[in-house]
């Protein structure tokens, strides 16, 4: 893969750093009252996770925080995202309060805080706890009230030391993979539950604004998707329709009635009888930022014997990928996702995930090289940089993942760290991608402040007047 030269310097204010979630690194399942979630439930079922895998213990990072963010300080990284475990604070989702959960977020907190790290708490990340979800789960009107009861309590505990808020992390990913297919938790593949989940999801996002907004001084609340496009494997009619539908669910579901108001046209008829008066303008509440995921372009396929009628087909066959796990590599589409993201929702953009899965453990001499995820990872920000200077309002990258860690179905064998972490003995080793992170901002850094502080382009919405600090 070929290394771009880097053409301009970064925007002075420009914001790098790190992301983790919480089922995915704190392990600690069982430890200090935390309740199940649907993704523990998951991993005691045969078959749903390589190799058995489970978040059990993780990377310990429930006991190991301090560690990390010493680790985290030591990549000259501005900010940490992390998520909150809702079954951590709500062992039964709602009721009783887990005193012990709060205390560690807090404890997170202040570390960061200490150590000069901005938090950047989402409030979901995948993880309802599993009594919801016995309760009917996102499926259930009622989920947008509890989920609100739940931002609620975090947001006061927290609030006074964390402005940077997400209230979820790629609705549609776990609400596809989740409802449509057997892929994520709850696994239930069936129609009519993803399109009530769909609605609800929504309606939860407008609640969790109006929480924040209400709880947090000063808050800086985004939602977080995952947007990449959606090409046909071939040029036929059966494609290109799935490709539409796959489009439909994956890059409009969420944004759009979140973010416009309205239901992408191709699902707006089935979601509609659920869709209640008043429903939109609480969905559609005003936010101050969009977290973009990106890892590469889809390629859909017709497949009739699917709820939706699509499925994932390869990538063309000279298409560069990620060797482990299949996903193709194409920066440009990186660049015009953030181009498309600035003119379609005129928000702030940060990229909250990017990165690279793949195995590459300590040689003998225990050092990782991992090549593929430097030249990865240098194509991507350089396809930013191109965005930015045709015009994209990025204002922060946050490379997915500090740690290497629980891969859902993969479990751990497909671990996206810059931080090699050997799960017999939860060593850290920072990884090469690490060190070249780590001086990639420092000169990123060095160079944006000798070019004289790039004025940022003046707000364009009403939603974009409170900047990153
Ligand atoms: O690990 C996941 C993360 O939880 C959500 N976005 C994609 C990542 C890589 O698969």
């Amino acid at each position: 893969m070929a290394t771009r030269t880097a053409k301009a310097a970064w925007p002075k204010d420009f914001l790098w750093g790190v992301s983790t979630a919480a089922f995915q690194v704190e392990g600690a399942g069982r430890v200090d009252g935390r309740g199940q979630s649907i993704w523990d439930f998951r991993c005691t079922q045969p078959g749903k996770v390589a190799d058995a895998g489970s978040g059990e213990v993780a990377c310990d990072h429930y006991h190991r925080y301090e560690e990390d963010v010493a680790l985290i300080r030591s990549l000259g990284v501005d900010a940490y995202r992390f998520s909150i475990a809702w079954p951590r604070v709500l062992p039964q989702g709602r009721g009783r309060v887990n005193e012990a959960g709060l205390d560690f977020y807090e404890r997170l907190v202040d570390r960061l805080l200490e150590n000069g790290v901005q938090p950047w708490a989402c409030l979901y990340h995948w993880d309802l706890p599993q009594a919801l979800e016995n309760l009917g789960g996102w499926t259930a009107r009622d989920s947008a009230g509890w989920y609100a009861d739940y931002a609620a309590l975090v947001a006061r505990r927290l609030g006074d030391r964390v402005r940077h808020w997400a209230t979820f992390n790629e609705f549609s990913v776990f609400t596809l993979f989740g409802y449509a297919m057997d892929w994520c938790a709850p696994g239930l593949m069936d129609r009519t539950a993803n399109l009530r989940a769909i609605h609800h999801l929504n309606l939860a996002h407008g609640c969790g604004v109006d929480v924040l907004r209400d709880l947090v001084p000063d808050a800086f609340i985004g939602a977080i998707h995952n947007r990449q496009v959606v090409r046909p494997c071939t040029p036929s009619e059966a494609d290109r329709a799935a490709a539409a539908m796959l489009d439909a669910h994956w890059n409009l579901a969420f944004p759009e009635p979140q973010l416009r108001a309205t239901y992408p046209e191709l699902l707006a008829e089935a979601i509609d009888p659920w869709v209640r008066s008043g429903d939109m303008a609480q969905i559609s509440r005003r936010i101050d930022w969009i977290g973009l995921n990106h890892y590469g372009p889809i390629f859909a396929k017709s497949d009739p014997s699917t709820i939706w009628g699509f499925a994932w087909g390869d990538a063309p066959p000279d298409s560069p990928v990620r060797p482990e796990i299949g996903w193709p590599i194409f920066p440009d589409a990186f660049r015009d996702e953030l181009l498309e993201l600035t003119r379609r929702y005129k928000l702030p953009v940060y990229v909250t995930e990017n990165g690279m899965g793949s195995r590459d453990a300590p040689d003998d001499k225990g050092v990782v090289h991992d090549p593929r995820r430097i030249a990865y990872l240098e194509t991507y920000t350089s396809a930013m940089r191109d965005a930015i200077a045709a015009g994209a309002d990025v204002r922060g990258y946050f490379v997915w993942s500090l740690l290497d860690s629980f891969e859902w179905g993969s479990g751990y064998t497909n671990p996206f760290g810059i931080i090699h972490v050997d799960f017999e003995t939860l060593k850290r080793t920072p990884k090469d991608s690490a060190r070249w992170y780590t001086k990639f901002v420092a000169a990123a850094k060095k160079g944006a402040s000798e070019a004289g502080a790039t004025k940022r382009t003046p707000a364009r919405s009403a939603s974009t007047k409170k900047g990153a600090r």
